[in-house]
């Protein structure tokens, strides 16, 4: 048996069409189906139904086989246990620095104040400002990093950004990128050993649909 495990919404519906080109359907639609295991059309496959974050984390221990998860999910794990054959290029957007559009980050940074930043990705926000020699306080947040520099929680925000609407919608402007984010396929170490003839063909077409897509 192999068990993929996916997280609703973007990821599911990006994934869909890779899971296709491996002649893999799913049975049931997550978005309506309460199910967190999903049968498809192969008895040997099925789909589990988890919270983006959580991927990495069923895949490292091996109640998934594979799975696919941004690398901003990922670099916050950290990917141990996880080998990552392959960028998916879907899920598409980049991490950003972004702040009130009445703040002067560039202005703060030279007069060397110390900001205040809310975020889910508090690692990768570290790593991003100790770079740059920066001192910022960091609080962490699970979620609507936008509201924390209009209520006072935070000057900025490190937060994903894919058409920007969410930031123009609440009077934020982006000011520096930190890296551009895409989905990944994970694959359970000891799986990729020992399932290797169920998993390579699947891995094969994943690899062909993405090559393709490309062209
Ligand atoms: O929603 P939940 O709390 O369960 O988890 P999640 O938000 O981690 O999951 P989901 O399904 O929303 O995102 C899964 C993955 O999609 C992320 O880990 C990213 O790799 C990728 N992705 C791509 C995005 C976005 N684009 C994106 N725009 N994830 C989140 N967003 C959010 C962003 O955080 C911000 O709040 O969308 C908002 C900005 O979008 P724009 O279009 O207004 O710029
Ligand atoms: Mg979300």
């Amino acid at each position: 048996m192999i068990t993929i495990a996916l997280s609703k919404g973007r990821i599911f519906e990006e994934t869909t069409p890779l899971l296709k080109a491996a002649g893999i359907y799913p049975l049931e639609d997550p978005e309506s189906s309460r199910k967190l295991i999903l049968s498809t059309n192969r008895e040997d496959v099925r789909l589990i139904i988890v919270r983006a974050t959580d991927v990495p984390t069923y895949v490292q221990y091996g109640a998934a086989d594979l799975g696919v998860a941004g690398k901003d999910v990922l670099n916050e794990h950290g990917g141990a246990g996880l080998y990552q054959p392959l960028d998916l290029k879907i899920a598409n957007c980049k991490m950003m620095v972004a702040v009130r559009e009445d703040f002067d980050y560039f202005g703060s940074i030279r007069r060397g104040a110390r900001l205040k930043v809310v975020t889910k990705y508090v690692k990768t926000a570290r790593e991003h400002f100790a770079e740059k020699g920066m001192h910022v306080d960091l609080i962490k947040l699970y979620g609507s990093m936008e509201l924390g520099p209009l209520v006072g929680l935070a000057d900025a925000i490190v937060d994903l950004v894919s058409t920007g609407g969410t930031l123009r919608a609440n009077n934020l402007k982006a000011v520096e990128e930190i890296m551009n984010i895409s989905s990944r396929l994970v694959v359970n170490q000891a799986s990729h050993k020992l399932k290797r003839i169920l998993l390579s063909p699947i891995i094969e077409s994943f690899s062909n649909a993405v090559e393709k897509k490309q062209d």
